[in-house]
């Protein structure tokens, strides 16, 4: 570790209030204490000092009387926190030793913790990173969610198959949460609509009560500390209904708690197939009537003017699924406060902001007004007021919230919203040129662009321990949360010596994941092999049949001409399929498929290996990220919105393999286009490609390895038991072939032979790998949670006041 540590607190001290929690919060002796009981100690010594810094924010955000950014998210990916509290308070070197000097192994301690997974992917983890660069930046904040008992389901093969198995992260001890009774506050479904005394009353029939727990969020060296605040579902206060149980109606008296128990129970894994469920309208509910009454509360106990609102309370919503925030805030505002419905409106729009995630039509949310005015009575009647207000100010519209007995949750933000951004350059255009044309041609300045970043505290200073350390030494140590300095390495990477150095750091990773794969999953390969990594959710749309169809292509040929110059090279696969999402279930068990029959064979197998690695999650991302040579970012164009996953890959200096797709573009005019390698059909070249009726069948007759890697998967030659068990895939890519994929696999081969040449000189490559390193810092988080600052929230860095 060459960090230089900064923390005041000596090695000494650390290893006695371990030793002190060990003894007085976990009743241990050291010489009887489990490997989780360390993590645990660990954890207390490393908690009271977040406690600290917690405490302070607190106080400064109250006595600054500042305007607080409430982010609202189903999801929060935030995977492990013991490391990442270590590292943002700079006490690696002393949590080393000091567990050293008691005999433990501080890696060891650290595998134990279980992966926070309140996420699906890209959307999960971009708010957890946002979180972080919140309290780095020192602008006071709340992430709010759902304290959900099973995050998103743990992934195992078996005979290539996905399985699913409920994941179970409360049942291990962390030290991270602080439950509060005292903030709990009861969320109505149901019922009757009203009129008393000239107001609307709302009388739900049922309730839940939302119990928060706190956890606090460290920035970069402790100088900030916000608070994610997930809500768990209770039984509300009469435990059992009286009235029910009087009447003899046992099952229904429990209702209460059946509601309770299932409400915050599991994650929805991101399906299509499975929208409109009810559960979920409860859960978006659930999260934002608990998130808008702590709002309130808090706004409450230091104003008196509700006026004041709007210069107090940004609400981030993240997709459309907190949208009910909408109607729900201008629901107070209206019912219970007592403003008029246009001045609630108002008020409530001027506190709310949108982020889209997706442009796919079949992932925009909708729910049919039977259903959701069963649950929201009351909203459904005010969204119909938001649409008519809609309406009115703008005769000629014909875009509504509300259509084919549907409310439209995308165009319901959209109108509630004072900004509505798009998460990469590209994506945003296309919002102004597609879902959201006519919105914007009504409301020009209402969409805007913020690119997403990652956390480089995560995703390189802890990840990449020894590329960081070369950084550091290189340029010193205040790029962790000024990342543009990176561009201070450029004029490193033309020396030989220092990109021997950065060119050692990557083969060092490589070795440690080439030594961890062969122990834990049984693959063994050449930490000289190409490191070429596709990890993302599975979906047509990103195309990993792209990916498998090249490496059946590369294995054809290969066998056809062994002997000339390969570059030998490791196909890494990671990712989770939707349960219902039976397509890209099938492309795992092609790629098992394939991978087995590649792996076992002797004359191919040191050129080309396929190992897809079960159950993706933060933790595995930081295990291959800074192990890759090679990046596969190959969406099909238009579809992508930004991708994250991407940017991680090229701080780490990995090369990208990719289209014009999502963030790509912005990374690749970062980088240079010269270390790029780009392939494929643009987005505006996508429709009309589409348009050919058998856009698939002449792609396949002009390229006969297109054409022979079809065949081999058609003919069973990876399911030799089953030989029909992929036609389902292979007439799609024949037929339909949606995402374009025979049509940009041509192009897609012709880059990674580009990618293989480069590969093999390694000089160059590694010249390449390190510009991507140095001219990545615009991908920070900390930039773009600086534009939301200023550009929609209109909110203040307290962290030098
Ligand atoms: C919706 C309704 C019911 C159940 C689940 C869902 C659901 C859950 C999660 C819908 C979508 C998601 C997640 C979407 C997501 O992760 N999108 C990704 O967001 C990233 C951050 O902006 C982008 O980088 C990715 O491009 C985008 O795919």
């Amino acid at each position: 570790m060459n960090m230089v540590s900064r923390n005041t607190m000596t090695t000494d001290e650390f290893r006695a209030a371990i030793l002190r929690h060990l003894k007085y919060e976990l009743g241990k002796d050291a010489s009887h204490a489990s490997v989780e009981d360390w993590r645990m100690a660990l954890s207390f010594a490393v908690r009271d000092q977040i406690v600290d810094s917690w405490f302070a924010a607190t106080r400064k955000t109250y006595e600054a009387g500042a305007k607080r950014v409430y982010y609202l998210s189903m999801e929060f990916l935030i995977g492990r926190l013991l490391e990442d509290g270590i590292v943002n308070l700079r006490l690696v070197d002393q949590a080393r030793d000091a567990l050293a000097a008691l005999g433990q192994d501080f890696d060891t301690v650290l595998e134990d913790e279980p992966d926070a997974a309140l996420g699906n992917g890209g959307l999960g983890r971009l708010a957890a990173c946002f979180l972080e660069s919140l309290s780095t930046l020192g602008c006071p904040a709340y992430g709010y969610g759902i304290r959900y008992e099973h995050g998103l389901f743990r992934q195992s093969f078996v005979d290539g198959r996905q399985m699913e198995a409920p994941e179970t992260w409360l049942l291990k001890r962390h030290a991270w949460e602080f439950e509060r009774p005292e903030s709990r506050y009861r969320i109505g479904f149901g019922g009757e609509v009203s009129t008393k005394g000239g107001k609307v009353v709302w009388t739900p029939a049922d309730s839940v009560d939302a119990e928060a727990y706190d956890t606090p969020v460290i920035g970069w060296q402790g100088r900030w500390a916000n608070t994610l605040r997930l809500w768990s579902a209770r039984a509300s206060d009469t435990p059992f209904d009286l009235d029910s149980f009087n009447r003899g109606d046992f099952a229904g008296a429990a209702e209460p708690e059946a509601l309770a128990r299932t409400i915050s129970r599991v994650l929805y894994p991101d399906d299509t197939t499975d929208q409109g469920k009810e559960l979920r309208l409860k859960q978006e509910y659930f999260l934002t009537g608990a998130a808008l009454q702590d709002i309130m509360r808090r706004f409450d106990s230091e104003h008196d003017d509700l006026g004041k609102l709007p210069s107090k309370v940004a609400i981030q919503m993240n997709d459309t699924h907190p949208a009910i925030a909408g109607p729900e805030l201008v629901r107070i505002l209206h019912d219970e406060r007592g403003l008029p419905f246009d001045e609630a409106m108002n008020m409530a729009q001027a506190c709310l902001s949108y982020t889209n995630h997706t442009l796919l039509p079949e992932a925009l949310e909708s729910w049919h007004e039977g259903l959701f005015g069963k649950l929201l009575p009351r909203h459904l009647q005010i969204v119909d007021r938001i649409d008519d207000a809609h309406a009115k100010a703008h005769p000629s519209r014909t875009v509504s919230a509300r259509s084919d007995n549907h409310v439209k949750m995308g165009e319901l933000s959209f109108i509630m919203a004072h900004k509505v951004n798009g998460v990469s350059a590209l994506h945003t255009d296309l919002m102004k040129t597609t879902v959201f044309s006519e919105f914007h041609r009504l409301h020009p300045d209402r969409i805007i662009n913020q690119t997403n970043g990652v956390t480089p505290r995560r995703w390189l200073l802890s990840c990449n321990p020894r590329l960081s350390g070369l950084i550091t030494d290189t340029i010193g140590e205040t790029w962790a949360d000024h990342l543009e300095e990176l561009k201070g390495l450029e004029p490193h990477v033309s020396d030989p010596a220092w990109l021997e150095k950065y060119a050692a750091a990557k083969r060092a990773n490589k070795v440690d994941l080439a030594n961890w794969m062969s122990s834990t999953a049984d693959i063994n390969v050449d930490p000289d092999m190409m490191f070429d990594v596709q990890i993302k959710r599975l979906h047509e749309y990103k195309r990993q049949h792209l990916n498998i169809l090249e490496a059946i292509a590369l294995w054809q040929e290969i066998k056809a001409n062994p002997s000339a110059d390969w570059t030998p090279r490791l196909k890494i696969f990671a990712g989770k399929a939707a349960p219902g999402y039976f397509f890209a279930k099938d492309i795992i068990r092609l790629i098992n498929d394939v991978a087995k029959v590649l792996n076992a064979d002797v004359e191919t197998r040191d050129m080309l290996q396929v190992a897809f690695l079960p159950n993706y999650n933060v933790t595995l991302a930081e295990r291959l990220i800074p192990a890759a040579d090679l990046s596969e970012q190959i969406s099909t164009a238009g579809k992508e919105a930004s991708g994250t996953g991407n940017m991680k890959f090229a701080l780490n200096g990995a090369l990208t393999v990719g289209t014009l797709d999502g963030a790509n573009v912005e990374i690749r005019e970062h980088v240079g286009a010269e270390n790029f390698f780009l392939f494929g059909m643009t987005a505006d070249k996508v429709e009309a490609r589409r348009a050919i009726k058998d856009h698939a069948a002449q792609a396949i007759a002009a390229d006969p390895r297109l054409a022979a890697a079809l065949k081999a998967i058609h003919d069973g030659v990876f399911s030799p038991d089953e030989p029909a068990r992929y036609h389902n895939i292979t007439e799609n890519l024949s037929g339909p072939d949606y995402f374009l994929v025979s049509s940009d696999f041509t192009d897609y081969y012709r880059a990674q032979r580009e990618v293989d040449t480069a590969f093999k000189d390694q000089q160059h490559w590694m010249t390449m790998a390190a510009l991507n390193t140095a001219r990545s810092g615009w991908f920070s988080s900390d930039r773009t949670i600086t534009d939301y600052m200023a550009q929609i929230w209109d909110a203040k860095s307290l962290r030098d006041s």
